[in-house]
């Protein structure tokens, strides 16, 4: 057994923070493929940490919607190897994206800080207890039904409201399961089980969801399809869904948002060096 990792608290990392993704997986959507070799995801997930993530977020399963399930063995054979080297070599705290409890504990074990779980601990029965457990930091995403469902479930009255107590409620069973509020993200699930629509008024109402969950929010709106209808004949580049996403990055930060889950960790940086320097300025340099 490993000495138990540091706890990793959310005033611990720093203001606005940018959670690097890493899908050892051949199917998500925009990353799919690339980082299954476990030497290519090892170099991405140093790369991510170099770039400036303050959390490198390894994953094993994809979450795209109507994605098949991957079973305990293979996402343990993906994400373990991946998760020990970037614990010893990366330099910041390594967070593990699963549902599964048994995958978050191998994780931990192997030194992860944090669990990133899309179902917000509803999906495994064991999922609180393990984390709170190992003392680990946790994300309680908002979803409903499973990646293969979710979009049967995008139906609301009021998107905001609702998704806004419904995290509150995982947010709480966290807690109640003995995980520490101060180690504690919450994130809304832009497009799962949201339609396009549905993600950006969960945009604009950032400051509502975060006080309806009483916890910082994380924020993964990152190369998404709610995007595409904004780029026009651009929508299938990287490039251009990097761009937009840059876009969102700004607004989840001044809107609030206390982390951001990205794939383009140095274009995002860039962004929140440049809104620190704004921020900064003198009153001469604005009236310049
Ligand atoms: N999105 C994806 C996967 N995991 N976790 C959190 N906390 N928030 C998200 O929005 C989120 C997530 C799907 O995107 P990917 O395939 O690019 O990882």
């Amino acid at each position: 057994m490993r000495a138990p990792v540091a706890r990793l608290r959310v005033a611990s990392l720093p203001r606005r923070a940018i959670m690097g993704v890493l899908n050892v997986t051949p199917d998500s959507f925009s990353d799919g493929g690339r980082y299954l070799d476990h030497a290519a995801a090892v170099a991405h997930g140093t790369a991510l940490a170099g770039a400036g993530a303050a959390i490198v977020d390894v994953g094993g399963e994809s979450s795209r919607p109507g994605a098949e399930p991957v079973s305990e063995a293979e996402e343990l054979r993906r994400v373990v190897p991946v998760v020990r080297a970037l614990v010893a070599g990366a330099g910041v705290p390594v967070s593990i994206d699963t549902t599964k409890a048994a995958v978050a504990r191998a994780a931990l074990d192997a030194g992860a800080a944090m669990v990133n779980d899309i179902s917000g601990g509803a999906a495994d029965p064991d999922m609180l207890p393990v984390v709170a457990g190992a003392g680990a930091a946790f994300v309680a995403m908002h979803m409903r039904g499973t990646p293969r469902s979710m979009r049967e479930h995008a139906v609301y009255t009021d998107v905001v409201r609702e998704v806004g107590m419904e995290l509150r409620a995982r947010v709480d069973a966290a807690i109640a399961a003995g995980i520490d509020p101060a180690s504690l993200l919450a994130d809304p699930g832009i497009g799962f089980a949201k339609t396009a629509d549905q993600s950006r008024a969960l945009l604009r109402a950032l400051p509502r969801i975060a006080a309806a969950v009483g916890v910082p929010l994380l924020v993964g709106a990152s190369r998404k399809s709610f995007l595409a209808p904004l780029l026009g004949d651009d929508a299938s580049s990287e490039g251009a869904r990097d761009d937009a996403t840059l876009a969102t990055t700004v607004w989840c930060f001044t809107n609030g948002a206390a982390a951001v889950r990205v794939h383009d960790v140095a274009g995002a940086r860039r962004a929140v060096e440049l809104l620190e320097v704004l921020e900064r300025s003198t009153p001469e340099d604005r009236a310049a």
